[in-house]
């Protein structure tokens, strides 16, 4: 294990290199704009979603930098959705990644400007990434991966907006004081969270022009599997975990009366859920280590990605 947190935080430390590049601070009219996007950036976060996404395009023969503009876009959108979630007017938390929540350490209107500026940013990142990517596919006369190309962006808005990540949080805070069925619960989770966690694999997919391929299938089946798990073990660590490890407080589903896989399922059926999902995501990696074209080394890695998900205690 101790081979793989060495790996995941070699990746994490060259996420957070390329994000500092991509936003340096600024001694501009908006400097305070800029300010609250770095802090909120920059603080801290595991980078999960990036990670996943450079994982899953060199699992494909693919480099790191063919898909480094797409793995920042969406950790400027998790952040975004981080700082918008600890809103007053969402679940106004004081904390987060162990320091004061954005809304908290500026203000609220700071906060809000602050994640619309990083959403706005991740879409121009992108864009510009796709405009790289299609460039050098019309100069090899590749009309196959120009058109894989142009489905990335209307893919991360897709998974990002209205039938993702936004839906399920209007679902979620539908579910505060009311009760929602395990169905709709199941649909809010795999929105509000498990989009951002599939999308990497997705795009990973489109760039490598696997679509439609058993290991395409194996690894967006993989992303989906840890996208709830995820969401499985954010539950139960709002119960059991411990609010200096996770670097924000504890015991807010409760405080909100929200329904989750705990109170659904008790937290010994949330338990379950979380390690039968990690086992399908993990033989899933076991079938890509032996799929001719795939990585060994990378599908490992996603193994234990899977795992260490599962163990996390922040
Ligand atoms: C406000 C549009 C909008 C959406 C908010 C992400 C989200 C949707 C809400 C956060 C609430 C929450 C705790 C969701 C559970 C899963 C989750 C996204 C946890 C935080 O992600 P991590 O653990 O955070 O990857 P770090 O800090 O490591 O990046």
């Amino acid at each position: 294990m101790s081979e793989f947190l060495d790996k995941l935080q070699g990746y994490a430390d060259l996420i957070d290199e390329e994000l500092e590049k991509l936003l340096p601070p600024r001694d501009n009219y908006q400097k305070v704009l800029y300010d609250a996007m770095r802090y909120s950036l920059l603080g801290g976060g595991k980078r999960v979603r990036p990670v996943l996404l450079l994982v899953s395009a060199e699992l494909f023969g693919l480099d790191k930098e063919t898909v480094m503009p797409f793995a920042l876009a969406l950790e400027m959108i998790h952040t975004y959705s981080l700082i918008h979630d600890d809103l007053p007017a969402m679940d106004n938390d004081d904390y987060r990644r162990g320091r004061l929540s954005c809304h908290r350490r500026f203000d609220e209107a700071t906060a809000i400007l602050a994640g619309d500026a990083l959403l706005t940013y991740a879409f121009e990142v992108a864009g510009e990434g796709v405009a790289a990517l299609t460039a050098k596919a019309f100069a090899k006369w590749d009309g196959e991966a120009v058109a894989a190309y142009q489905k990335i962006l209307p893919l991360l808005a897709k998974r990002s907006g209205t039938e993702g990540m936004v839906g399920g949080q209007i679902i979620d805070l539908k579910a505060e004081n009311n009760t929602i069925d395990e169905y709709e619960h199941d649909a809010l989770c795999r929105m509000k969270t498990g989009c951002l966690i599939t999308v990497p694999a997705e795009i990973a997919v489109l760039c490598a022009q696997k679509s439609g391929t058993e290991e395409g299938r194996l690894l967006t089946e993989y992303a989906r599997a840890i996208g709830l798990a995820f969401q499985i073990k954010d539950d139960i660590l709002d119960v059991e975990g411990d609010p200096a490890l996770l670097g924000k407080n504890t015991g807010m589903d409760e405080a909100d009366n929200k329904t989750t896989f705990v109170t659904l399922y008790g937290i010994d059926g949330a338990k379950t859920m979380l390690s039968d999902l990690t086992m399908r995501a993990v033989d899933n990696c076991l079938i890509l280590k032996d799929t001719p074209g795939c990585s060994a080394e990378n599908a490992e890695f996603l193994k234990d990605l899977a795992r260490f998900l599962l163990e996390r205690k922040y």
